[in-house]
């Protein structure tokens, strides 16, 4: 018998979600476990999106925003926009997509996240291994020398600041459009995706890549995939199954269904 160690019970969730028994018993069964998540974990946090229709990218384009070039063309421009996302992250609490993916430790002792968020909500939930393949809006470097910055709270900080060494502008320490993602979180993450018996892809688009393409190469290992998602995307049609839902409403469900199973 499964037990989620002790995380809040999911009982009070009302109406059921009829999950296959297929997808039931592979997570049951499964000795590793995968989520790849995107911004949509964090929407229920009250953390915008990137491509929804009030999302982060509906007033600008990411060209204009998320890339180096433009930080270097229009540096207070963009320190801006960050200084504003940091407020949202830094007043979000997790969610209980967030939770149940920290529980699942709890029932499959091999759980991994592989984060495209920049936001730490998966980490204050309690997940133990989460892989930030996008870097951390809560920490900074020098763009001109790569002293970090990580310790120093910038948040009250409304002109781009300068480093102590070499005068250079300090920025958040994200991987920008044109740059290449963390070497060793994107090598882990494609040795975990090899390994996973089960990857969830939620709440992501999967529009980005590299990070779009971790579930394929869990895939092509022989994964079985699970899309959770409000609506399709690209990878819809090569999941084994596409749970149209919220996180939120959709994980904790699962997990009281796999911890009874
Ligand atoms: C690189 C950090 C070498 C900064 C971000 C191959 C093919 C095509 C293009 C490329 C390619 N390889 C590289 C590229 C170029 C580019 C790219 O992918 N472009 C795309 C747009 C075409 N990639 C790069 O530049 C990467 N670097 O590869 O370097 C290189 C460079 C150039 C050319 C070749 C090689 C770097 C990418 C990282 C960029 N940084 N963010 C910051 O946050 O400010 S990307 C940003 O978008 C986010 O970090 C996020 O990771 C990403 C994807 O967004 P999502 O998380 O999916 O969010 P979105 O709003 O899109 O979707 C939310 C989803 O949730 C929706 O589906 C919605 O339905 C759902 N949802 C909503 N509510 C809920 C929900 N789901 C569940 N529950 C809910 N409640
Ligand atoms: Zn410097």
């Amino acid at each position: 018998m499964l037990t989620n160690n002790g995380f809040p019970s999911m009982s009070n969730l009302g109406t059921t979600i009829d999950f296959s028994p297929t997808l039931v018993n592979r997570i049951a069964q499964a000795p590793s476990i995968l989520f790849l998540t995107g911004a949509g974990v964090s929407a229920e946090s009250g953390v915008a999106t990137f491509r929804a229709a009030d999302g982060l990218w509906s007033k600008f384009r990411p060209e204009e925003l998320a890339n180096v070039d433009a930080f270097l063309a229009n540096p207070q421009m963009v320190w801006e926009w960050y200084q504003s996302r940091r407020e949202v992250v830094l007043n979000a609490r997790p969610n209980a997509g967030h939770y149940a993916m920290a529980a699942f430790e709890g029932v499959i002792p091999e759980t991994t996240v592989i984060t495209q968020n920049i936001d730490g909500l998966h980490q204050e939930a309690g997940s133990r291994d989460v892989v930030e393949l996008h870097g951390n809006i809560r920490k900074n470097f020098c763009q001109g020398c790569g002293k970090r910055y990580d310790d120093v709270d910038f948040l009250t900080e409304q002109l781009v600041q300068q480093c102590g060494d070499c005068g250079g502008m300090i920025r958040p320490d994200v991987v920008w459009f044109g740059e290449l993602l963390p070497q060793q979180a994107i090598a882990r993450a494609e040795f975990l995706a090899r390994k996973a018996h089960v990857i969830f892809s939620v709440g992501t688009s999967s529009l980005v890549w590299p990070a779009a393409g971790i579930p394929l190469i869990g895939l092509e290992a022989g994964a079985y995939i699970v899309e959770v998602n409000p609506d399709p995307t690209p990878l819809t049609n090569h999941a084994h199954e596409s749970i149209r839902g919220t996180s939120g409403d959709v994980l904790p469900r699962l997990l009281e269904r796999v911890v009874g199973s």
